[in-house]
C-alpha cells in the first residue's frame, strides 16, 4: 500500500505547490528506490551507492545554495521536506544528503574563496565528487574545542597530523572538510583523497546506522596545499555553523523515521487478529498509536515553523536544538512504541520498525547529544552555561 503521508493537521495546506511538488517527488523516489533495497543494505552494513546519481539528478544535494554554482536554489521548506522523506526511507540515506550538502557544500560555500565555490561545489552537486566532514575526534567529541588535530604553517602550505573518528562517508569520499588547530585557532582545511599521509579505514560491527559508511580520518604530516585552507572559516563558530544546517535536516529527518514507524503500526494495528479482534480494537493500542500521532504533528509544526524562521533569516541555533533534541526523542519513542506493537514481527526485517529504531539511537548521539542540546537550551534559558565548571 502506497504511503500517503501523515498530515493529521492539514500542514499540506501550509506549503506552496513547488514545496509539496518537492516533497512528492523526494517521497516516490523512496518508495521506489530505497525502500525496495534498503533492508538488504542495512543487514549486510554497505551503503547503497546506486542511489547516489539519482539523489544528485533530484537535485538532493546542495538544495538551498544558489544555482550559479550549480545547486538547486531552493527555500528551506524543500530542503526540510526533503530530509524528512529520506529518513523515511533510512537515517543513512539522508545522512549522506545531509553530510553532502549541510556539512561539506554549505562550509565551502559560506567559507570558501570563491575558487574553491567553483572548484568543489557544481561537482558536489552533481555527486561526481563526495565529501565528509572530519570535527570528532576519538578524545573529543561533545567538546570539539579540545581537538588535539593540528595544521602547521610550511612553505606553500600545512602539514596536518591527528585523527579523526565516526567520520559519516569518509571511507568513500573525494574530499574531506577537516577542522584542525593551526597556531591555536580552528581552521577549516580541504583534505582530498589521496594525499600522501592521509588514510580513511571504515570503522565496523555497528548495529546502528548500517547502510551508512563511518569511518576514521587519519593524517600523518599530510601536505596540503595553501589553497586548500578555507580562508573565512575562523574559530569554532564554523564549524559549528555547519552543525545548525545539518541539525535543521535533522530535526525534519526524524519525523520521516517517525512517519515510517507510525503508518507500520496503523496498518499492523489493523490487520493483526489476536483474541478474534484486529489489536487496533484494543485501548492499549489505541493509546499508543494517539500517542504517536501527536508527537509527530508536534514535530511537524515545529519544523514548518523553522523551515519559516530559517527562510527569513532569523533563526537561532538555539531554536534548532529544541527541535533536534525534540524530534529524535519522539522519533526513537514511537519506534519503540511501533516495535512493541508489531510483536515479535517488530524484531524482523519484513518490517521497517527496528531498523528505524537502531538508526535512531546514532542519530540522537551525533550532531550533539539529546544531553549537549539540553545543556544548550539551559544556557539560553538562564544565560549560565553548564557544559563545563
Ligand atoms: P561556545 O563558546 O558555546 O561557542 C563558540 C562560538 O560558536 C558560536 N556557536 C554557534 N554558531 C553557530 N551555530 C551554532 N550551533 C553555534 N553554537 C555556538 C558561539 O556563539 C561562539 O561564538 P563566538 O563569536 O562567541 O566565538 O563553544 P563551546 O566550546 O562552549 O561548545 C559549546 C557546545 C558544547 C554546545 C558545542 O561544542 C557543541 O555543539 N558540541 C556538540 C558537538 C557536535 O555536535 N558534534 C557534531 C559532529 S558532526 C556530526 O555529528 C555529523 S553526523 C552527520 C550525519 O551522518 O548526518
Ligand atoms: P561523548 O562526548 O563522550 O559523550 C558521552 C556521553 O556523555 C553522552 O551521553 C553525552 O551527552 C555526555 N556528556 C558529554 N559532555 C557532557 C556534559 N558537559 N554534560 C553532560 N553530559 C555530557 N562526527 C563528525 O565530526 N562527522 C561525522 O560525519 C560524524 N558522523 C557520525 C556518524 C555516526 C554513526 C555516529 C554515531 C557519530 C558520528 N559523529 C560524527 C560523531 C558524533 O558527532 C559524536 O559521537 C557526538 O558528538 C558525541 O560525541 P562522543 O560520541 O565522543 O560522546
Amino acid at each position: 500500500m502506497a504511503f500517503n503521508g501523515v498530515d493529521y493537521y492539514q500542514l499540506d495546506e501550509l506549503l506552496s505547490p513547488e514545496e509539496r511538488m518537492v516533497r512528492d517527488t523526494v517521497r516516490e523516489f523512496v518508495e521506489n528506490e530505497v525502500i525496495p533495497i534498503i533492508e538488504e543494505a542495512y543487514q549486510q552494513a554497505y551503503f547503497p551507492m546506486e542511489l547516489v546519481p539519482k539523489m544528485a539528478e533530484l537535485g538532493l544535494f546542495g538544495m538551498t545554495l544558489p544555482q550559479e554554482y550549480g545547486c538547486g536554489g531552493m527555500n528551506n521548506m524543500c530542503y526540510g521536506l526533503a530530509m524528512q522523506e529520506l529518513e523515511r526511507g533510512d537515517s543513512g540515506v539522508r545522512s549522506f544528503a545531509s553530510v553532502q550538502s549541510s556539512l561539506v557544500m554549505y562550509p565551502i560555500y559560506a567559507y570558501g574563496s570563491e575558487e574553491q565555490r567553483r572548484r568543489w561545489l557544481p561537482r558536489l552537486a552533481n555527486a561526481e565528487v563526495i565529501g565528509c566532514f572530519g570535527l570528532t575526534e576519538p578524545d573529543y567529541g561533545s567538546n570539539p574545542a579540545g581537538m588535539i588535530t593540528t595544521a602547521t604553517k610550511i612553505d606553500g602550505g600545512f602539514l596536518l597530523n591527528g585523527a579523526k573518528m565516526w567520520i559519516t562517508n569518509g571511507s568513500i569520499a573525494d574530499v574531506a572538510v577537516v577542522w584542525a588547530k593551526l597556531d591555536g585557532e580552528i581552521r577549516g582545511f580541504l583534505v582530498e583523497k589521496g594525499m600522501k599521509g592521509f588514510s580513511a579505514p571504515e570503522m565496523k560491527n555497528k548495529h546502528s546506522l548500517r547502510a551508512s559508511v563511518t569511518s576514521e580520518l587519519i593524517f600523518q604530516d599530510v601536505e596540503i596545499p595553501e589553497e586548500n585552507l578555507l580562508p573565512n572559516a575562523r574559530g569554532l563558530k564554523a564549524p559549528l555553523s555547519c552543525l545548525t544546517q545539518a541539525r535543521y535536516g535533522i530535526a525534519w529527518g526524524a519525523i520521516g523515521a517517525a512517519m515510517a514507524c507510525y503508518d507500520a503500526s496503523v496498518k499492523y494495528a489493523t490487520t493483526r487478529i489476536q483474541f478474534g479482534k484486529p489489536i487496533g480494537a484494543f485501548q492499549l493500542v489505541q493509546e499508543k498509536l494517539a500517542t504517536m500521532l501527536t508527537e509527530i504533528t508536534k514535530g511537524q509544526l515545529l519544523c514548518w515553523r523553522l523551515a519559516k524562521l530559517k527562510d527569513a533569516g532569523t533563526l537561532r541555533p538555539q531554536q534548532v536544538s529544541l527541535a533536534k533534541r525534540n524530534n529524535v526523542a519522539i522519533a526513537l519513542e514511537i519506534a519503540r512504541l511501533a516495535r512493541d506493537i508489531h510483536g515479535a514481527n517488530g524484531i524482523t526485517s519484513e518490517y521497517p520498525v527496528m531498523r528505524h529504531m537502531l538508526n535512531l539511537e546514532s542519530v540522537k548521539t551525533y550532531e550533539g547529544t539529546h544531553d549537549i542540546h539540553t545543556l544548550i537550551l539551559g544556557a539560553d534559558i538562564t544565560g549560565i552555561q553548564a557544559f563545563s565548571s
